[in-house]
């Protein structure tokens, strides 16, 4: 009897985890039953089914979802239906069931209305657009407002995309492994592919479509050209083939030499017409394979990769050359604008713009300049690069990087939603005050209109996706912002919460807080300031701003950060490495000046000495160490938080998140203590009193390697 009794308890409890356990495949689209029980009746009393017009590939799609996520949402019955009746959530794209006028018409190839409509005397949810794949983004859309608890009774909502390209960047190799990537291996699986097509490439899909993004670049940009062989192509066509219904374009990184390593040319001149000749027939190539490939993103000339430079050309004679190739087919050329050289003497942030902005005007319609956000690459804060504004005649594309590479890996706790809105709201005064980011990239400031969003992607085939829990909300956030730029990264994370966790608010509120504010306190672990590019060599995880040593001098963090017994940062202004001229006034000047400089990019901008008084009335180094400490602090509080969370999710995304806040927390102290150390050798200064001492010398910090 005790053990039967045994074995039913044991039974429970085994039932009660699996029921609440969640592996975060489900990412955002973790269709759950709307808990607030009058809401719910609501919505099972205006829904009662949905009619699809059409049977394409995506509108199957579309029923699948649908088919997928009602049922799970309204907790009832609820199926395809034939005719339109009270309560059907009507899909359309060809037949006009009320007279929109002429918004339909401007809502585009992507943009979705979603309306409540009366037909016939019948109350139903109107999703229509121009094309099958905007009915998807409406239906997603949608499917959000139910996840999101939102009321439907009266909707009236328009969206139409900002940016024509919302792209991720895939930095896989053909071995498997991913460049920078954290979170397992390539999803691409190239040993069994053509002949076995993995599921997950559809959730993969899917999952983009649900947050707009309408094209991946498969392969790393470091490219082995092999990926454009015969042996490749037929396995790329498949993924293609399961992206389209859910309106997701393939587009490769190409490798500029592939004319010699692949067709065994002399030479891969852009000018040489042999080498032309040669990109004509693979291009046509790989679009019998693709007729909808998207085209062609190109590293090159930067950190070892061939390019145009390498026979005497430029950027734009690459660029071109490939442009004309791809412009029969409709595709277009990502140039990236990251390159440059080894020199120990020229800033490195100078350098992409100064390559780049004289040729304003040259490339050709189809080809984007894709520009990192910074100048430099992809630290905790950058100043926004200051291509953006300074190129208007030629179309320049963002790009931002999903994995976090500068920011902790995949076990770090960091939303960077509120990266990229600070680069995307900074104003470049390019065409005077409200020039931002955000509306050169729309193209409204520029003569030419093609325009684009690229996040170098943090996906991997762990079960999870994207490793940390929290990591998913990243690759979620770009989606949003691609969609619209202006988008508000608060709004962003209360969605994502809501959908990927719960609609309790009282675990909302304090999750929202933790990842709003999980960024500013990385700044502070990593790099407070303005300070940057201090990472571990190489794999830029743990702190090394010793590291003094390097293949290359813009490769050293002494290079970057320049402490002396006087000071500490890298001078910018006009008296230093004037990076700051290519800001347009009032910024530049802003920039320039120690008193106006924000504080947050001071380092940056300046080098400034120890006992500089800050705007606290703290001297500088006291600040550094305050930052230092209070990132410690903030990630401890994160972990407070996160403990009184526990009842309103499932333990294992919940026991998940704990560990990783813990491994956050050992590094974060680690950060600190290496960085605090060793700046103190030059400064002299006692770390400020109250705060609690680093308990292993800088020798310590300096010989433990993070990988
Ligand atoms: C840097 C990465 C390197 C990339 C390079 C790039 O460290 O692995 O290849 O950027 O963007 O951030 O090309």
């Amino acid at each position: 009897m005790k053990n039967i009794k045994l074995v039913y308890l044991l039974l429970l409890s085994f039932l009660s985890v699996s029921l609440y356990a969640n592996d975060g495949y489900d990412l955002w689209l973790n269709y759950r039953t709307i808990e607030d029980a009058k809401l719910l009746a609501q919505y099972q009393k205006n829904f009662t089914g949905y009619y699809i017009e059409g049977n394409s590939a995506t509108m199957q799609a579309i029923d699948t979802e649908l088919k997928k996520a009602l049922p799970l949402l309204l907790d009832k019955k609820i199926d395809k239906v034939n005719s339109i009746n009270d309560g059907s959530i009507i899909i359309s794209t060809g037949k006009m069931y009320i007279d929109l006028g002429n918004e339909l018409q401007s809502v585009g190839k992507e943009g979705f209305i979603i309306r409540s409509v009366t037909i016939n005397k019948k109350k139903c949810t109107l999703i229509t657009a121009n094309t099958d794949i905007g009915a998807m983004y409406g239906v997603f859309h949608f499917l959000k407002l139910l996840q999101t608890n939102t009321p439907t009774d009266k909707l009236s909502i328009t969206s139409v995309p900002k940016l024509d390209l919302r792209l991720l960047n895939h930095w896989d190799n053909l071995n498997g492994s991913i460049e920078r990537g954290y979170a397992g291996k390539s999803l691409w699986k190239w040993d069994e592919l053509p002949g076995v097509v993995d599921p997950r490439y559809t959730d993969y899909a899917r999952a983009n479509a649900s947050i707009g993004i309408n094209g991946a670049v498969i392969n790393n940009v470091n490219s082995n050209p092999l990926i454009m062989t015969e042996e490749y192509l037929p396995k790329v066509k498949v993924l293609a083939d399961v992206f389209r219904p859910y309106g997701v374009k393939v587009y490769l990184s190409i490798s500029f030499s592939a004319p010699i390593r692949l067709g065994g040319l002399k030479t891969a001149d852009p000018l040489d017409p042999e080498v032309i000749k040669w990109w004509q027939a693979k291009t046509a190539e790989i679009y019998k394979y693709i007729p909808d490939f998207g085209g062609y993103l190109v590293k090159a000339n930067s950190e070892g990769q061939p390019g145009p430079q390498d026979y005497g050309r430029n950027h734009a004679d690459g660029a071109n050359m490939l442009a004309k190739v791809l412009k029969p087919h409709n595709g277009v050329v990502m140039w990236r604008a990251f390159v440059y050289n080894s020199s120990p003497t020229e800033d490195r942030v100078l350098q992409a713009y100064d390559s780049f902005k004289p040729l304003d005007g040259d490339f050709d319609d189809n080809v984007l300049v894709q520009i990192k956000n910074g100048p430099i690459d992809f630290q905790p804060r950058e100043p926004f690069s200051p291509l953006f504004g300074a190129m208007p005649n030629t179309s320049l594309m963002m790009e931002f990087q999903v994995t976090q590479e500068y920011l902790g890996f995949a076990n770090h706790l960091v939303f960077l939603a509120p990266l990229y809105e600070e680069v995307l709201d900074s104003d470049t005064y390019s065409k005077g005050k409200g020039s931002t980011v955000a509306k050169v990239i729309e193209g409204e400031l520029t003569t030419k209109k093609l325009t684009g969003m690229a996040g170098v992607s943090n996906i991997g085939n762990s079960r999870n996706w994207c490793g940390h829990p929290f990591a998913q909300s990243n690759w979620y956030a770009l989606g949003r912002l691609a969609w619209d730029p202006e988008a508000s990264s608060a709004d962003i994370a209360n969605d994502w919460i809501r959908m990927t966790f719960t609609n309790t608010e009282a675990f909302i509120n304090p999750v929202e807080d933790i990842m709003l504010n999980s960024r500013e306190t990385t700044v502070n672990y990593m790099t407070p300031l303005g300070l940057h590019h201090i990472m571990g060599y190489a794999s830029h995880r743990g702190p090394g701003p010793w590291v003094d040593r390097a293949a290359q001098p813009n490769w050293k963090s002494t290079y970057y950060h320049r402490a002396d017994k006087d000071g500490v940062g890298f001078d910018r202004s006009t008296t230093g490495s004037n990076a700051v001229s290519q800001y347009f006034p009032p910024v530049r000047d802003k920039f320039n000046s120690l008193e106006t400089c924000p504080e947050n990019l001071l380092l940056w901008f300046h080098h400034v000495p120890w006992t500089y008084e800050m705007k606290s009335g703290n001297t500088l180094w006291d600040e550094m160490c305050y930052h230092y400490y209070d990132g410690v602090k903030e990630v401890r509080n994160m972990q407070k938080t996160w403990e009184g969370m526990q009842p309103y999710i499932d333990s294992e995304r919940f026991e998940k998140v704990k560990t990783l806040m813990e491994e956050q927390e050992w590094e974060a102290v680690f950060w600190r203590n290496g960085c605090v150390l060793y700046f103190q050798t030059f400064s002299g200064m006692p770390i400020p009193k109250g705060l609690e001492k680093p308990n292993k010398p800088l020798s310590y910090y300096e010989e433990t390697i993070l990988r």
